[in-house]
């Protein structure tokens, strides 16, 4: 029922006798004849709820059309199940259902009414058809539409974020009670690989498990160095779950106790996390958590003699406070560019993952190098404000020598 109330709200700001016309994403070939793990594409699978490869959704105010991979005995025991012509009417809620072998001969037909066509092609082999089968028609493209309703999270979208962030919380603080000095860091990546796994999850993205000056490394997924007493460990690690993401990150001492500088770099961390939370409620622009928590990170990078007066903040601080999350870790809006003079609206759920990062340099006090920090929790935006979907996890000081000392 979902999936039709949102094909309804699409085709209500298409106008009269809209079609939309969407396919999912191609299976991508490893290597040999290995494929990667198929995924659906995401604005489809928002729009249908369906995970099969191989189909296309077609839908008007009158019918709603799915192609699809007809049963086939051999093929589903090489290949798996397929939900099959017959069962998909009844189970996505689709009016008439067709092979997607006979794709091109209906879609010819389902044009035939002379409504404004909806599509965008991702230029794969089953978008490739459907353009020859309508180059003679004018069509509109229709994922900025998509992407607009994407952006604010209905109830079920909520609630499947809030498990997907709660399996997450729960596998960092696994990790903040196993780490200790010695280990690899990829053997703390595998206590996210199977906590995730035991709870119908999988990575959202590629998980950093960064110790020492790994961490200053922004996208750093080598994973594979050992974990040193006196450093810390940066953790950028979320699931996803029924195609929903999560996205923390946290950073705590190896050791189970912060030393003073690492103190000192972190609370200006979340000094800046927590202030740049606390801005986000509906009618506040979507820039306003980056401005907030640069101010505070430049004027405690000056505190401590780190950064000039007049120096570049993005030195130390380069990258943005947050974007969408959903069923992309990286959703559609409101951290491009031109979206920064957007305002939040209830509904939105966002990254605050504010930042510092001092690598080995000469100019810098040695006791700051190699320091990497970032703090990242999941926001959602509520009516009168924002509720954090990860905020049971720990993030103060005190709380995280706690649990890693196994105290709580
Ligand atoms: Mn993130």
């Amino acid at each position: 029922m979902i999936h039709q109330k949102r094909r309804s709200s699409l085709l209500n700001q298409l106008g009269d006798g809209a079609l939309v016309i969407i396919s999912t994403n191609p299976i991508q070939k490893r290597s040999g004849d290995t494929d990667y793990p198929f995924r659906p594409n995401s604005d489809f699978y928002y729009l249908t709820g369906f995970n099969e490869p191989d189909s296309v959704a077609v839908f008007s105010h009158d019918c709603y059309t799915i192609f699809l991979r007809p049963n086939d005995k051999k093929k589903e025991i090489w290949e798996g199940r397929r939900l099959g012509i017959e069962e998909a009417p009844a189970k996505l809620n689709a009016d008439k259902s067709y092979s997607i072998a006979d794709l091109e001969l209906e879609l010819l037909k389902l044009i035939d009414n002379g409504g404004n066509i909806f599509f965008d092609s991702k230029s794969c082999p089953i978008d490739n058809k459907i353009v020859d089968v309508l180059w003679r028609n004018e069509v509109y493209s229709v994922a900025s539409y998509i992407h607009e309703m994407r952006l604010i999270k209905d109830e079920h979208e909520i609630e499947l974020m809030q498990k997907a962030a709660n399996i997450s919380v729960n596998a960092h603080e696994l990790a903040m009670q196993n780490t200790k000095s010695g280990l690899f860091e990829y053997e703390v990546q595998s206590i996210f690989d199977g906590y995730f796994t035991k709870n119908n999850s999988k990575h959202a993205y590629s998980p950093i498990i960064a110790g020492g000056q790994n961490a200053c490394i922004l996208h750093y997924i080598e994973n594979n160095k050992p974990l040193n007493e006196g450093d810390l460990l940066l953790i950028d690690a979320g699931c996803e779950f029924e195609y929903y993401a999560s996205d923390i990150t946290r950073t705590f001492p190896i050791s189970g106790t912060f030393s003073s500088p690492q103190k000192e770099v972190y609370q200006i961390v979340l000094d800046a996390q927590m202030a740049a939370i606390n801005s986000i409620r509906p009618g506040v622009k979507v820039n306003e958590p980056h401005v907030i928590a640069s101010n505070i990170i430049r004027d405690g990078l000056i505190d401590l003699g780190i950064l000039e007066t007049d120096g570049e903040l993005s030195e130390f601080y380069m990258h943005r406070t947050g974007h969408s999350i959903g069923i992309d870790v990286h959703d559609v809006g409101t951290y491009k560019k031109d979206d920064y003079e957007k305002t939040f609206v209830s509904g939105m759920v966002i990254t605050v993952e504010p930042g510092i990062y001092i690598n080995n340099d000469d100019k810098i006090n040695p006791i700051y190098r190699n320091i990497g920090v970032r703090i990242e929790d999941d926001v959602l935006v509520t009516n009168d404000g924002n509720k954090v979907l990860t905020e049971s996890l720990v993030k103060e000081i005190k709380d995280i020598e706690l649990i890693m000392n196994n105290q709580i």
